[in-house]
């Protein structure tokens, strides 16, 4: 009989334990990662968790899945919208495809450098797309960097625009990639990205577009070894939370997890310039043709109807394309 006594006590003490302080429950959340564990993205996710847990006396813990074993991207992003996902490091590439405000940055060379980048996704911009994503269920905390991506394919070095014709060209979820591979006469097909290495192995496609680190860490630079310097989009990626799980949170409790979040970008953003380094050494040392591109102009005026594009589907961001275009 006492024994059954101090069982039920010892229970109610761990559910008011439980509850913490502030009332709310312990959390243990569940993060999205499509990338595998030795990769930039991944050592910030992990970084953010751990600073989250130990920050919060494991109030709030949580576990990253790597390698996308949690799903795809495209349906991550509704999954994290409905909450049965908490946290994820995202493209913003994919998420454009449901948040008009995040699709500014998939316009082919918005921005004029990675600084430029990060300036302005740690101000307005990024404040603008958290504010786009919000709507959609989804809060940003904090931006990543994913450098700038670039033509690779298994046929021949792009130099020019016409290289691109007749192409068959992977591109992410987005409306907006199929319409730039058109403005260059290829063909685009909107693929998984678990799916593009034995695509293009197989002949499905000839190529795609991506960073050296995605390039490099895919293997997919041992079956297109053309890779050319286009860098026709830079994208950085956003350390998202489902607005369900933030909202979940007391005060104080997202005041940490947001300064976690910015903790873990500076990591990641130091991280991902050493491995872009490491990346290109790694393709080229793996018998990668690497070409730079002398006329990017060429490239960018050929890509311009994307921007008709975007502006025709979501005539309200006029402004936030100015913002960019404005900006030093
Ligand atoms: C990588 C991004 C990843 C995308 C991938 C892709 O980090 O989120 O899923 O590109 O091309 O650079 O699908």
């Amino acid at each position: 009989m006492t024994t059954s006594i101090n069982k039920i006590w010892a229970g109610a003490v761990g559910v008011a334990m439980a509850f913490g302080a502030t009332g709310s429950m312990a959390k243990d959340l569940r993060g999205w990662n499509i990338h595998v564990e030795d990769y930039p993205v991944s050592y910030g996710m992990e970084a953010f968790i751990a600073e989250v847990s130990e920050a919060t006396a494991g109030e709030i813990s949580g576990k990253v899945y790597h390698g996308g074993v949690l799903g795809s991207q495209p349906d991550a992003i509704e999954q994290l919208r409905l909450g049965a996902l908490d946290f994820g490091v995202f493209s913003l590439g994919p998420m454009g495809q449901a948040v008009p405000e995040a699709n500014v940055v998939s316009l082919p060379f918005i921005f004029k450098s990675i600084p430029q980048m990060y300036e302005l996704m740690d101000g307005a911009v990024g404040d603008a797309i958290d504010a786009g994503m919000q709507k959609k269920g989804i809060k940003a905390l904090a931006f990543y960097d994913a450098g700038a991506r670039s033509f690779y394919n298994s046929i021949q070095p792009v130099n020019v625009p016409a290289d691109v014709e007749g192409m068959k060209v992977r591109v992410m979820n987005n409306d907006l990639f199929v319409g730039m591979i058109e403005s260059l006469g290829g063909n685009a097909t909107p693929m998984a990205f678990a799916e593009v290495y034995q695509s293009i192995k197989t002949g499905v496609v000839d190529g795609a577009e991506n960073n050296p680190p995605s390039y490099e860490s895919t293997n997919h630079f041992q079956v297109a070894k053309f890779y050319s310097l286009s860098e026709h989009l830079i994208i950085p990626e956003c350390l998202c939370m489902s607005l369900k799980t933030w909202e979940g949170f007391t005060p104080e409790q997202q005041v940490i997890v947001k300064a976690a979040a910015m903790d873990s970008a500076k990591l990641q953003r130091e991280l991902w310039q050493a491995r872009e380094a490491a990346s290109m050494e790694k393709v080229v040392a793996g018998g990668v043709l690497v070409n730079t591109i002398e006329d990017k102009a060429a490239f960018q005026a050929a890509m311009a109807p994307v921007y008709d594009q975007y502006l025709a589907a979501s005539p309200d961001m006029a402004g936030l394309v100015e913002m960019i275009q404005a900006a030093d």
